[in-house]
């Protein structure tokens, strides 16, 4: 016998001397419960209903989908290091902008939402975004999301397009 296999006896010898047959049921018992009884604990609940609203590409930002994507045209702040309402650090927003209107699906009402363009910094090329609703040619400048509006900041070098909401389109019923 080399010394593996006697120190392997020696410590089956040693288990099965201290360990009764009903401890060893108790313990399992014990362990499966836990197992089983994990998905109800709150932070678990909690990491499936994060997961459930992330897989909703119309409800995250970061999808083209996103409802108040609708009108976009352009690279999406949240995939540039910003995120849909704020510029990515190092980043400048346009003073003037593209003003698009969405449906919000979970309301059904219409949403006023602004296209501020962030620049800069040079483009960022992550998640390009284009839906265009609403979006008429580009001769009819007032109307074209097609538009590099960092010609209103401090440098015409654009990185990417927030998504801000600005309000109901039309007033709250009386
Ligand atoms: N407003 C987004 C954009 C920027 C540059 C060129 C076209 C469109």
């Amino acid at each position: 016998m080399n010394r593996f296999d006697r120190w392997f006896a020696h410590a089956s010898r040693h288990v099965a001397r201290h360990t009764s047959r009903r401890s060893f049921l108790t313990l399992l018992g014990a362990s499966l419960a836990g197992v089983s009884g994990f998905p109800v604990l709150p932070v678990a609940r909690a990491a499936e209903q994060r997961g459930s609203a992330a897989a909703d590409p119309v409800q995250d930002p970061n999808h083209c989908e996103y409802w108040r994507n609708c009108g976009m045209d352009g690279f999406l702040c949240g995939c540039c290091g910003g995120s849909s309402t704020s510029c990515p650090p190092g980043t400048e927003m346009a003073k003037t902008t593209w003003i698009g209107t969405c449906r919000d699906p979970s309301d059904g009402r219409d949403y006023i939402i602004a296209y501020n363009d962030c620049c800069g910094m040079s483009t960022c090329n992550r998640c390009m975004c284009g839906r265009h609703e609403g979006d008429r040619p580009i001769y009819y400048p007032a109307k074209s999301n097609n538009v590099n509006w960092c010609a209103s900041a401090s440098t015409n070098v654009y990185h990417c397009t927030t998504t801000l909401l600005l309000g109901l389109s039309e007033p709250e019923p009386p």
